[in-house]
């Protein structure tokens, strides 16, 4: 079944200059681009993004990185593109993402309060009928 994800290059990718290496990995892969838009999260909209981590240690520091600079938020849509761009992306700690994923040939850690991995994937149905919402509320 055809579905939609939602996609973040976060702020560490777009400072990089990646979003282009980024979408083109997406584009590459054959899934459609249904939305796109520069944008700096604010601190309430990262609440309901990222609410399972409320309150966890590395929430301030995230909220901090997360409004430092605009995020590239980005609908896609294809056949099981919730699993196949969480594939293109690797694991979530850039260290060990494997070479060939974009956390893995683009990334590394550079602090120990937060993990800068480049971009964000919806984890399944339900996350990403919540985050286009979320993100892309007039979809
Ligand atoms: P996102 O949601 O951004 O695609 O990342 P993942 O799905 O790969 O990972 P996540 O939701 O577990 O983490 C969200 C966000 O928090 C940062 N993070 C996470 C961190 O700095 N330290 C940690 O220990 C964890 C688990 C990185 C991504």
């Amino acid at each position: 079944m055809t579905e939609r994800t939602l996609i973040l290059v976060k702020p560490d990718g777009v400072k990089r200059g990646l979003a282009g290496e980024i979408l083109r990995r997406i584009e590459a892969k054959g899934y459609t681009l249904v939305a796109i838009d520069l944008r700096t999260a604010t601190a309430e909209l990262l609440a309901k993004h990222y609410e399972e981590h409320v309150g966890k240690p590395f929430y301030e520091p995230l909220v901090e990185f997360m409004t430092s600079g605009p995020s590239l938020a980005i609908v896609a849509e294809g056949e099981r593109v919730i699993e196949g761009f969480r594939s293109l992306a690797g694991t979530t700690d850039p260290t060990a993402a494997p070479p060939g994923t974009i956390r893995g040939d683009l990334g590394r850690q550079w602090s120990t309060a937060v993990l800068q991995n480049l971009v964000h994937g919806s984890d399944s149905p339900e996350s990403a009928d919540r985050e286009i919402g979320i993100w892309f509320p007039a979809l």
